[in-house]
């Protein structure tokens, strides 16, 4: 049933419903918030994201949070903690401490082709839907977004075989969904303290380096903030959720990827960089699809973390 009331973090919502969402934040709060298409992917759609400062963004005086969200289009408990956080900061803030201390960026959907083709035809379909000259991905359409970054491209962890799920793509950021990330992150790299992918699942905080599973010199700094911000999430959990592992991805996950954006994101320089996967309870691809009851539940716990790490963020 279609309402105009439902919120985009109390249930699981088309592409549509998050814009409409956005662009209404944006039209309502013009002093606090400016919505920006960084450009369209690949079939089209505009990749929108929001900047919100309780000054002026361009005024340059503030460290910003990043928050990217839904490059894999399968995982759709991601765009509610994302539109959730955007309500917490402009529509209900508890905390003004976290507009005063920083500017936010935060894009709900960075993969939309394949966020609407999870809806339309493939419930979980995980990857873009670009196709290049290969004969191979004319028949596959799709690149796994976070293997196509710029950071030890097509070595762990991934596939050059289009018909694959974690086919890195023909070059690095071939793709365009990544290159807008990537083209933020270049902007605004000056500014940025912390840096968040969301993902699920698996009720995880993750940070570099996925390739080879060593660490970064700021390691302890990472692995502090990624302690507080589970320890936040896990005081606002239920019983019945997962407890939050924090670590290096591939100690914590327990293979390596290379080419994925919490990597790319700190091998530029943002000194806090991390994947967030969200919860899911069941194994399998059912773990995509956390029961709808629970949506909003994530939505909230998964912004008490993001504001912890927020207060916590240190360049060290
Ligand atoms: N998980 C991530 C993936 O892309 C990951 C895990 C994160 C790997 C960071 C490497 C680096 O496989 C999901 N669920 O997408
Ligand atoms: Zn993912």
């Amino acid at each position: 049933s279609k309402s105009t009331t439902e919120k985009p973090y109390d249930n699981y919502v088309r592409l549509e419903a998050i814009y409409n969402y956005t662009d209404g934040i944006a039209a309502k709060y013009p002093n606090l918030v400016t919505s920006v298409t960084g450009g369209n992917s690949f079939e089209g759609r505009p990749i929108k994201y929001l900047k919100i400062s309780s000054s002026n963004f361009q005024n340059r005086s503030k460290s910003i949070i990043m928050v990217e969200a839904t490059i894999h289009a399968r995982e759709w408990i991601v765009p509610p903690a994302a539109t959730y956080a955007i309500h917490k900061l402009v529509e209900n803030l508890t905390d003004p401490e976290l507009l005063e201390n920083f500017d936010w960026i935060i894009l709900p959907v960075s993969n939309p082709d394949g966020y609407q083709y999870s809806h339309t035809n493939e419930r979980f379909w995980r990857k873009t839907r670009s196709t290049d000259q290969s004969s191979l991905s004319q028949l596959c359409p799709g690149v796994d977004g976070n293997r196509n970054y710029d950071i030890h491209w097509s070595t762990v962890g991934t596939s050059n075989n289009p018909c694959t799920e974690t086919y890195g793509g023909s070059k690095a950021f071939s793709e365009v969904e990544t290159r807008i990330v990537r083209d933020i992150l270049n902007e605004y790299l000056d500014r940025l303290t912390l840096f968040i992918t969301l993902h699920s699942y698996g009720s995880m905080i993750l940070y570099p380096w996925g390739h080879d599973g060593s660490l970064s010199p700021n390691a302890f700094g990472l692995h502090t903030v990624g302690v507080t911000m589970a320890e936040a999430i896990q005081k606002k959990s239920l019983p019945n959720f997962p407890t939050y592992k924090v670590g290096n991805s591939l100690l914590v996950i327990g293979y390596g990827a290379s080419g994925a954006g919490e990597d790319y994101a700190h091998s530029i320089g943002v000194p806090l960089a991390y994947t967030y996967e969200l919860p899911g309870l069941s194994r399998g691809l059912q773990g995509f699809h956390l029961d709808p009851k629970y949506v909003r539940q994530v939505a909230e716990e998964t912004w008490e973390g993001i504001a912890a790490g927020a207060k916590h963020a240190r360049e060290i």
